[in-house]
């Protein structure tokens, strides 16, 4: 009974990295009402109104503004979302994917 046994510890699998994550943009025009950008953020990205209001604001302030970090998959369909829906109720809204570098 001198034997300890071997216990081999365990690493993480090199192959098994992280996957790239993109940022969901949206961009500000004059035409789209703030009240719809605001049902957008709370419809498609799960925030409060509270949240999505100052999203909205930040937008509607500087042009641009971030939505959300997602995977590319992920990401892409929200911003397909976002953009089908505008354009079913005839607003210019645009939603954009970037990858986080
Ligand atoms: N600028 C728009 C307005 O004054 C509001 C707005 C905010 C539009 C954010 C788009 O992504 C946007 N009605």
């Amino acid at each position: 009974e001198t034997d300890s046994p071997v216990i081999k510890p365990r690493t993480a699998d090199p192959q098994l990295k992280q996957p790239d994550m993109y940022r969901v943009v949206l961009l500000n025009d004059d035409y789209t009402p703030m009240e719809f950008v605001v049902e957008i953020l709370t419809l498609f990205f799960n925030m409060d109104r509270e949240q999505a209001t100052q999203v909205m604001l930040a937008v509607h302030t500087r042009g641009k503004g971030v939505c959300g970090v997602y995977t590319k998959d992920i990401a892409e369909t929200k911003a397909a979302q976002v953009n089908q829906c505008a354009r079913d109720h005839e607003h210019p809204l645009l939603c954009e994917v970037e990858p986080l570098d």
